[in-house]
């Protein structure tokens, strides 16, 4: 058993003062039960507790940190702004103009850029800009699809909305409510019955281009040249939400990887390499209309800020230099291999997902595809598993509605022990499953 005497403390502490006791939902262990680790430092492939556990790291901090923690060119970056620039001018930089010429460059359909300091910022921003743009009120999402807390997407989202269970959040609007479509992801039958309903009022259709908040899910790449090409012809904007899969997947993100371009594009976590950066942007004819160039309003006191950028500028300057992309690739094989062959030792037929370094084990036999199908995890069975690779010194998302991120700096010693740990906590609960059922 883990010694978690100071996370305890430190948690009974926080719930005085904090909802939750947390800052976000998904951390609060609620849907695995326990108690929430309370982390004190990270380094590399690995996080240490309050109560000075090791944990080789699978979230990294929800998708930020592709390079590690602590990766020396960003903490070198950061210092370097903090001690001879400053942290925060609330005045045009040079640095922000690079970092925008950097992502347009990375990403070629993002012909225009506006940094804002969150992945939801960058989400409810892009749809507001799609509806000042088009005229029209109505938005698509897909069920299990999550795209930050902005209340016209928390309506079957995902992430911690299904974790805890509340994909339609109090709080929101009806009003907002029934501008929000839902349609199912991997189908456009049921996005073509949706725009054959409301003719000449869907102003755009929001995706995760690979699924990351159901799971790991991606899309097919039929049906998402499907989505482009019914955008086209509808004149809808497509925006794929690259907050996650934005220089994770692909240097280029999931677009380069399908070879789709959407009209406008949402990114974030990695692109902050650890700091508050979200960013939304897209064809010029689009982003023209935003405040101060044209007239659809969008502002935010930290945007862009130097201290933000100087790390986000470190993380992808990294990326695009190194190409670490084809190393990431052989772990994934590795981890993802360790675990089928555990699997197949175990007799277990569980579904495994993996884009890249992103990866999901479902608690569930059926290959999912969608919402419905990632639904049918056995989030009980997750959570024991979660338990059971937590006390073997591997830290997962408290949730089976997640991913594993991992990073360059998770080599062979860490893969190996997670492959093990893997086969060990599987076998304990299905074992113990046996002896019970
Ligand atoms: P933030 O506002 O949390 O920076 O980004 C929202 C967001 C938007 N789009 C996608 C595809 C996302 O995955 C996210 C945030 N992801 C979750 C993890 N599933 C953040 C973790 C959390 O909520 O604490």
């Amino acid at each position: 058993m883990l010694n978690q005497t100071k996370s305890r403390a430190l948690f009974e502490r926080a719930k005085q003062v904090i909802p939750g006791g947390v800052n976000s939902p998904v951390r609060a262990f609620k849907s695995v039960g326990g108690t929430p680790v309370f982390m004190q430092k990270g380094d590399g492939a690995y996080l240490i507790d309050a109560d000075g556990n090791r944990y080789i790291d699978y979230i990294g901090s929800w998708g930020p940190f592709i390079l590690g923690h602590n990766h020396p060119a960003v903490v070198e970056a950061i210092e370097h702004t903090l001690h001879h620039i400053g942290t925060s001018f609330g005045a045009p930089t040079e640095l922000e103009v690079e970092f925008a010429e950097l992502i347009s460059s990375l990403m070629p359909s993002m012909q225009m850029v506006r940094l804002v300091s969150s992945g939801t910022e960058a989400t409810m921003s892009a749809i507001r800009v799609a509806r000042g743009f088009t005229g029209r009120e109505k938005i698509i999402k897909f069920e299990g699809c999550y795209h930050g807390h902005g209340d016209s997407f928390l309506i079957k989202a995902g992430s911690g909305a299904l974790t805890l269970g509340a994909p339609d959040s109090p709080g929101v609007t009806k009003g907002t409510a029934q501008d929000t479509l839902n349609a199912t992801f991997n189908d456009i039958e049921s996005v073509r019955k949706l725009v054959r309903e409301n003719p000449d009022q869907i102003a755009a259709i929001i995706i995760e281009p690979i699924g990351g908040n159901m799971g790991v899910v991606p899309a097919r790449q039929d049906f998402l040249q499907d989505l482009r090409d019914l955008c086209t012809t509808e004149n809808i904007v497509l925006i794929f939400d690259e907050v996650m899969t934005g220089f994770r997947v692909a240097l280029g993100g999931a677009q380069s990887l399908y070879g789709v371009t959407p009209d406008m594009t949402t990114i974030g976590k990695i692109l902050g390499g650890g700091l508050p950066v979200g960013a939304y942007g897209g064809r010029k004819d689009i982003m023209s209309r935003v405040a101060p160039a044209g007239d659809i309003y969008q502002a935010g006191t930290l945007s862009g800020n130097p201290l933000a950028v100087s790390a986000g500028l470190a993380t992808l300057k990294f990326l695009r230099d190194h190409n670490p992309y084809p190393d990431l690739e052989a772990k994934g094989k590795m981890l993802e291999e360790g675990f089928r062959e555990n699997l197949n030792k175990l007799d277990l037929n569980l579904c495994l997902k993996r884009v890249g370094s992103m990866m999901c084990l479902f608690m569930t036999e059926q290959d999912v595809v969608d919402f419905k199908t990632a639904t049918s995890s056995d989030t009980k069975k997750y959570a024991a598993y979660f338990h059971a690779m937590l006390e073997r010194g591997i830290y997962l998302a408290p949730a089976q509605y997640e991913a594993m991120f991992f990073s360059i700096k998770h080599g062979d010693a860490e893969l190996e022990k997670t492959i093990q740990a893997n086969y060990d906590a599987l076998q304990a609960i299905y074992q113990r499953a046996a002896l019970t059922s």
